[in-house]
């Protein structure tokens, strides 16, 4: 990096059709002197057009710098790096029951994260870890919750579907496909109510986009000029089922009918941040619009999934080769002579350790305490408490008996 930093300086970016420098770049013109050439700003052309409905799309021109571009690539690597060691760790039975893996969708997460504050909120489905680790969360508390370890983002008690952090904003985590959005809908009616001045991203897939209460939620969030976004994650299938069996309309970015929509090239997270930047702006002022996202999962729905039977090899490996965020970044860096392919591996290299060495710590870690079962299901103060009794806890710390006795609630 220091090496790469070096180069910069002494350096002239080669002029390409892709690139075009301002005459004088901002951190000289705004006299943040102190900046380095890492905050040289570069504009650089999303890859599609975006599309709009009712609206006029953002430009394509990006400003990005180097600093930026280095970070999105550090960030998807890890990204990548760590749901390919959780694919690992579940085979070996480290991790249990559900568990949806991101990879191929990172660009999403990245470019949202560069486009809003941690006062933002958003809020998403079960393919959750990267929106987790944008959001600030660390590996350690990743790969604690997936492994149901006590230092888990979720106390080791929500599993691969349900990451927490609010204290940056993440409302989750949702394994009900849809349920989060007329939850996220909730999130920005509060931010509205308290006059809070930010905007809610709620996230949701192609096959959620069917759902009535979708629809239910638009209408009621655009009716009270909510600043609410809608993100559909669209990787073309839900499950098995390809979008085209599921959706009379998969013009998802249409489908709020009077709301605004983009269609954006989700691999490119610099369309991603330009569409999440121009989103934002537009529903503080107007309420609701929809961002649809055109994206891909490389790996199968689900650990049960070997997504190779409802489409072809040929189909992932053509978006690998020609889509893939991380790749597409990677070009723009070399091309941009901001750091060499060489340190770029390095990067590559190091995050595979820091992804080794959280794992380790993760494993470390204890399971949580049998009589945490009950705790953390109730906000606290509401009037409602799970009830129980030592019997069951006791029964269920040797994992032996249900929890019938416990299943009761008292008001
Ligand atoms: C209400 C409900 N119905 C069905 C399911 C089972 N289910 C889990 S994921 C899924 C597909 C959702 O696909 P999509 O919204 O495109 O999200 P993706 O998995 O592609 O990210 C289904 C049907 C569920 N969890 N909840
Ligand atoms: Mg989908």
């Amino acid at each position: 990096m220091a090496a790469a930093a070096a180069r910069l300086a002494s350096r002239q970016s080669p002029i390409s059709k892709l690139l075009r420098r301002p005459l004088l770049p901002s951190c000289i013109s705004s006299g943040l002197r102190h900046l380095s050439d890492q905050a040289t700003p570069i504009t650089v052309e999303t890859s599609v057009p975006f599309v709009g409905h009712k609206c006029e799309p953002p430009s394509r021109e990006v400003e990005t710098t180097p600093g930026e571009l280095m970070g999105f690539f550090r960030e998807m690597a890890m990204m990548r790096r760590m749901e390919i060691a959780a694919d690992s760790l579940y085979k070996a039975k480290l991790i249990r029951g559900f568990c949806h893996l991101y990879d191929g969708q990172e660009a999403v997460a990245v470019g949202m994260e560069a486009a809003i504050t941690r006062k933002d909120a958003i809020i998403t489905a079960y393919r959750d870890h990267c929106i987790f680790l944008g959001r600030g969360g660390s590996l350690v508390e990743t790969f604690a919750e997936l492994m149901g370890r006590r230092a888990g983002c979720s106390n080791g008690k929500g599993g691969s579907m349900h990451f927490y952090k609010k204290d940056s904003g993440f409302y989750g985590g949702h394994g009900i496909v849809g349920a989060q959005v007329p939850l996220g809908c909730g999130l920005a009616f509060a931010q509205k109510y308290l006059k809070e001045g930010t905007v809610t991203f709620a996230m949701y897939g192609d096959g959620a986009a069917n759902q009535g209460q979708l629809f239910e939620a638009l209408n009621i969030s655009a009716l009270w000029d909510l600043p609410v976004i809608l993100v559909c994650e669209n990787n073309h299938y839900g499950m098995g089922t390809a979008e085209w069996r599921a959706a009379k309309s998969p013009a998802y970015y249409k489908r709020g009918d009077y709301v605004p929509g983009l269609k954006v090239d989700g691999m490119d997270a610099l369309a991603v941040k330009q569409a999440c930047k121009f989103a934002k702006e537009h529903a503080l002022k107007n309420g609701p619009l929809i961002l649809e996202m055109d994206t891909y999962r490389y790996h199968g729905h689900s650990m049960s999934d070997p997504g190779s039977t409802y489409r072809t090899r040929d189909e992932i490996s053509g978006v690998r080769q020609e889509r893939d965020p991380i790749e597409r970044v990677r070009k723009l860096i070399l091309s941009h002579e901001i750091a060499s392919a060489a340190e770029l591996k390095d990067i590559e290299k190091e995050l595979r350790k820091e992804v080794d060495d959280a794992i380790a710590q993760a494993k470390e870690c204890p399971m949580p305490d049998p009589s945490e079962l009950f705790t953390d299901v109730f906000v606290k103060g509401c009037g409602a408490e799970m009830k129980t009794c030592q019997r069951c806890v006791a029964a269920l710390g040797c994992l032996s008996e249900p929890a019938s006795c416990c299943s009761s609630t008292k008001e």
